[in-house]
């Protein structure tokens, strides 16, 4: 069987979508569904990837909804006087004029590499707290007159918490985890909150919060920084581009962003949703975005916050007891560290709902 990771099977695959030679070609990033790679030609480089086809089913869709909105944007950008850096990443084509490359059941796809920036895994700064704020608002405001129909839902029951409630009450009924005090801390967690979980779902089908385009996983290391002046220059992994809520984005954003030592961080006694960065994130948000909220959308912020660090850490702790079928992970109890990440920093942002509902009420 062909070794799928060996350079000389990189190689091959990585040749499709271009004429120079490969120079190399090296993991990048630590994404925890695609395999993702850089590829170093002799000037340029670009980003392969191979898609995770268990959890995208249909990758077409998800590569005919990253053409549509990249197009959108570069059309966007060119009619509108933009004073700073931005860039959209593009969709790079095979030789047969193939958005992507299928080797047996291995579906592969490149993208352009945005040149002289970089991802960070955790929060430097309040002023990089704005800069992903803005990225965000910017992102959003230029997806926000592309009609949500024209793009497929590619993963759905993505970030509709009820039914990761389903699925948790699945994995918890037919697994024989054993009840070590952490266990027993994050199914405490989520039964205290199953009422309350139904919150953005609700507000969706009373008409308060509008379906609209969303990218589905704006964390910090999907915003990319200029290496000079480290100014937000874009947003990457479009994957999860689809109708939705934006109320997800920003929970995402917000719960990826105030954590100052990282989703990935040991040390979950710790974590802490900062309040400082959070208003820096907002700040830089509502700078551009202040244009197409309504009131439900700010009555809603709070609520959002909570919400998807709980919804991650429930995720992270259903794909444990279902012994990790979809993150993927480095030791047995990876996505069991993960969840009490995300609880954590769910209760910390519950202490601070009075702190936090002020400033969402003094940037408005
Ligand atoms: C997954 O693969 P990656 O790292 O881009 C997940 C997101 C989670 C994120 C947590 C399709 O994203 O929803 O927020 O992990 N993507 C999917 O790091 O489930
Ligand atoms: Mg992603």
């Amino acid at each position: 069987m062909v070794n799928q990771h060996s350079s000389e099977y990189l190689n091959k695959i990585a040749q499709k979508f271009v004429l120079e030679p490969i120079r190399e070609v090296r993991a990048l990033g630590n994404g925890n569904i695609n395999d993702t790679f850089l590829v170093r030609l002799d000037q340029d480089q670009f980003v392969l990837q191979q898609m995770n086809t268990q959890v995208f089913c249909q990758p077409q869709q998800v590569m005919q909804n990253m053409w549509i909105c990249t197009q959108h944007m570069c059309d966007r950008l060119a009619t509108c006087q933009m004073d700073r850096r931005w860039e959209t990443p593009q969709v790079l084509f095979t030789d047969e004029h193939q958005d992507h490359y299928l080797e047996g059941d291995s579906f592969w796809r490149a993208i352009s590499f945005i040149g002289h920036s970089r991802s960070y895994d955790t929060i430097q700064s309040l002023k990089q707290a704005e800069e992903i704020g803005y990225a965000l608002g910017l992102f959003h405001s230029l997806v926000s007159d592309l009609a949500p129909e024209k793009l497929s839902d590619t993963l759905e029951g993505f970030h509709i918490t009820p039914l990761y409630l389903q699925q948790y009450d699945r994995a918890l009924s037919n697994s024989s985890v054993t009840r070590t005090p952490e266990v027993n801390y994050c199914l405490k967690f989520v039964s205290d909150r199953q009422a309350w979980a139904h919150v953005l779902e609700d507000a969706k089908q009373a008409g308060k919060l509008q379906l609209r385009l969303m990218h589905g996983d704006p964390k910090i290391n999907n915003i990319l920084f200029d290496v000079a002046t480290d100014k937000a220059v874009s947003v990457i992994d479009l994957d999860t581009v689809k109708p939705g809520l934006i109320h997800y984005d920003i929970g995402d954003c917000l719960r990826s962003g105030c954590n100052a030592i990282g989703e990935e961080t040991q040390a979950w006694e710790t974590v802490r949703f900062e309040s400082d960065l959070c208003e820096g994130i907002l700040r830089g948000y509502l700078q551009v975005a202040k244009a197409f909220l309504t009131d439900h959308d700010y009555a809603y912020l709070f609520d959002a916050i909570r919400l998807i660090a709980f919804e991650l850490g429930l995720r992270f702790f259903t794909d444990f007891l279902n012994g990790n079928v979809y993150f993927k992970v480095n030791y047995p109890e990876h996505n069991l560290a993960r969840a009490l990440v995300q609880f954590k920093l769910a209760e910390s942002i519950e202490s601070q709902e009075k702190a936090i509902c002020a400033i969402v009420e003094d940037l408005r």
